[in-house]
């Protein structure tokens, strides 16, 4: 595109002001600003502004709505399906994918959010933790898998610094590939227009983990399954270390005609009370849908059954599984919403000629959801999931979703791994495990592989245990 086909553009959607800022500029940053301008979404961006960052979708009263159909199989089924999960691993057509774009803000961590030690005993960072899961899996299958990570452009290089100075944790180099996601540029609430954070350089930000599914594609990943026959997407985000991120009996589920078509399955636990920050799933008309936390009805949030139970009590972990296929059809028909954060963004006020840092939040941006791509599936398959096995994230510097509460759910879970093999585990009056207590997937991946010379006699209250 050419000087004046951008202006013409930039005109068409209402842009002007960027044209404006140019004639303050020297020629090269001139040409900096113009650039940066023509890889916006132009053909859309006056669509999207009027669409979402002038009005909000959560304008739309939810209607027709019911729980969301949840599939809990017993023994006899768990085990026919894992061992059909157990084939499909088998046969390398699963591939594992982290979303680590986000920035991590609230849990006040200054490095990309994967770098954050998370296990009890030795520390290790969140990437690691995975990588483990993922050599163990790639072991136990007898097939690599292939990890796929989605960053950002602002922790790209952290993330890629990280992983080579830890030798890309023992795993093959080529068994790994990283990739940014997009990014959306930030929008002024009042007027709608692109915000500059700078004279010569427009304020963006990423494209929520929706994104990923553009960036999965431009990158080159999904193409490269394809080649290498992976027809299956094991999706987790970066900030959970119980994630499983290879489930046999998740996989089965979600590969098995009778019970879902194959395109996207999801996880959920039992919402912990009715204020819990998850997105529900819900059945909205004829199809499957998560409701984010604020949009969702406080009258819905607050329903109870009969027994006393929520009515809409299923929380998105955020642990999905996406067919490769379906994944190539979200990419091609575009039709993920863009959902409306009002934020603080600081910028550069074309007519003070000055950097502004607004002190409420005076910006739109727009983030996709990756859980938005349920609505557009035949016959998702929902998995309920125990939350003490799944389901401990890192969100929050303290209280709830904190480094503390996530440590003491791997104690508990891996105290009840040992006190199942006979280990007598001390605990407090609320049934807390009081020890540190670390088992690595490489040692065993389910408590039935813990080999016997690994358990300690007992554990007591301020014990240390590394297996
Ligand atoms: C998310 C879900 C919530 C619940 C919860 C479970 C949303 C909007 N909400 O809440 O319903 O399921 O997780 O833990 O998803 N990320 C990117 N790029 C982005 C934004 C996020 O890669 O542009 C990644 C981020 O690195 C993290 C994950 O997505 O791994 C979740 O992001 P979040 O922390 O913004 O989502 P949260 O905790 O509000």
């Amino acid at each position: 595109m050419d000087t004046e086909q951008i202006r013409s553009r930039l005109k068409a959607c209402g842009q002007d002001h960027i044209l404006e800022a140019c004639e303050k500029l020297d020629p090269a940053r001139r040409s900096a600003l113009l650039e940066q301008a023509s890889r916006l979404p132009l053909d859309s961006l006056r669509e999207l502004i009027d669409s979402f960052v002038l009005k909000g979708a959560a304008d739309e009263p939810c209607t027709a709505i019911s729980p969301a159909v949840v599939t809990m199989p017993d023994a006899a089924l768990a085990a026919e399906l894992t061992a059909r999960g157990e084939q499909v691993i088998r046969d390398g057509r699963v591939a594992a994918f982290t979303v680590a774009g986000g920035q991590g803000t609230r849990l006040g961590w200054g490095g990309p959010k994967g770098t954050y030690p998370a296990t009890p005993v030795s520390g290790k960072p969140l990437f690691r933790v995975f990588a483990e899961q993922i050599e163990a899996a790639s072991i136990a299958w007898d097939t690599p898998i292939r990890w796929y990570i989605m960053t950002s452009e602002a922790n790209d290089s952290a993330t890629r610094s990280f992983f080579a100075d830890n030798n890309w944790f023992g795993l093959p180099r080529t068994q790994v590939m990283l990739f940014p996601q997009g990014m959306m540029p930030c929008f002024d609430r009042g007027n709608g227009n692109v915000l500059l954070e700078a004279p010569d350089r427009i304020a963006m930000s990423p494209d929520g983990h929706g994104g990923s599914i553009a960036a999965l594609h431009a990158s080159g990943a999904l193409e490269e399954m394809s080649v290498l026959g992976i027809d299956t997407i094991s999706y987790f985000q970066v900030d959970n270390p119980l994630s499983s991120v290879i489930d046999p009996l998740f996989i089965g589920l979600h590969s098995d005609p009778d019970r879902s078509s194959g395109e996207m399955s999801s996880k959920m636990v039992p919402k912990r009370e009715s204020a819990e920050k998850v997105g529900v799933f819900c059945r909205v008309g004829e199809r499957t849908q998560v409701i984010e936390y604020s949009d969702m009805p406080e009258s819905l949030m607050t329903e109870v059954d009969d027994d006393g139970r929520l009515r809409y009590d299923a929380g998105n972990i955020a642990i999905h599984l996406l067919g490769v296929e379906f994944a190539n059809r979200v990419f091609e028909e575009n039709e993920l919403p863009w959902h409306r954060a009002l934020k603080k963004v600081p910028c550069f006020d074309l007519e003070t000629q000055s950097k502004t840092t607004p002190e409420s939040p005076n910006g739109v941006k727009l983030e996709r959801f990756i859980f938005d791509a349920l609505s557009l599936v035949s016959r998702p398959a929902i998995l309920e999931v125990d939350r003490s096995m799944e389901f401990a994230p890192i969100k929050n510097a303290t209280g709830q979703d904190s480094p503390e509460s996530c440590r003491q759910a791997q104690n508990d879970l891996y105290g009840d791994w040992l006190a199942s093999r006979g280990v007598d585990v001390t605990r407090d009056g609320n049934g807390h495990v009081l020890a540190d207590i670390e088992i690595s997937p490489l040692s065993a991946m389910t408590s039935e592989q813990l080999q016997p010379e690994d358990l300690p006699a007992a554990v007591g209250s301020d014990d240390r245990i590394l297996i």
